[in-house]
């Protein structure tokens, strides 16, 4: 297969983005990275050349474009037999988590936007975002508890997409200083401490582009 592109944009603000680097980061499948600068006035057009759908991220290879992080994912988890556990059970229930992450949570999306390096920032709460912030408390404690006994992440001792897939909420949770229990809170310090993570976010703190609809609390 030729050589994988991830395009992505800005790594502040991009969350889709972010949850196919990581994925393909911890799953060990090589691949160049275009940025494209979201907001833009060149924007739409450059999005049209790389992705059908106008949007990032998009993994590219020769003929190959797949479009949407969780097409991404499970095709780095089908190339590299890795990404998902392997008991059926467990699988199907790492699906379900990432799944209602892929198609959920649309308060914590709008009220909460990702923005990597922005700390101490309060938003006005709602009924809606703190029940978004209660179920993903809920999802990791579930996750953490039945099956985290082996490791750190959200199914034991290998990273998952469904860990990927919560890694932008992390960053969300922490700008904004979202209260969870003693468990989400250990497992956020894992997310932060994480090398691929850090490396994303050294990248976003560098980033000279600011979009201000995203910039909130
Ligand atoms: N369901 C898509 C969502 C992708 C998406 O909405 N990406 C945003 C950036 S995070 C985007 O490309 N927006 C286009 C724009 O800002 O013009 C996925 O999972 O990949």
């Amino acid at each position: 297969m030729a050589q994988f592109t991830l395009v992505i944009g800005n790594k502040n603000y991009s969350s889709w983005s972010l949850r196919a680097w990581i994925a393909l980061k911890h799953l060990g499948l090589e691949f160049d990275e275009l940025l494209l600068r979201l907001d833009a006035p060149e924007t739409h057009e450059q999005l049209e050349r790389y992705a059908p759908s106008a949007r990032v991220p998009v993994l590219r290879a020769g003929e190959l474009v797949v479009w949407d992080s969780q097409a991404i994912c499970e095709l780095a988890a089908e190339l590299t037999g890795r990404g998902w556990p392997q008991a059926r059970e467990v699988r199907a229930v790492a699906r379900a988590v990432s799944a209602e992450m892929h198609s959920g949570f649309a308060s914590l999306r709008s009220l909460w936007p990702m923005n990597a390096r922005a700390r101490n920032r309060r938003t006005a709460t709602t009924a809606a975002l703190t029940a978004d912030v209660e179920r993903i408390d809920e999802i990791w404690n579930d996750c953490r508890h039945r099956f985290g006994a082996g490791g750190p992440w959200l199914f034991g001792a290998d990273y998952t997409i469904a860990d990927a897939m919560y890694a932008p909420v992390v960053l969300r949770f922490n700008t904004y200083g979202a209260r969870v229990s003693d468990t989400a809170r250990w497992y956020m310090a894992t997310v932060l401490e994480d090398a691929a993570l850090q490396e994303w976010l050294t990248a976003a703190r560098a980033e000279p582009w600011t979009i201000d609809s995203d910039e909130v609390g």
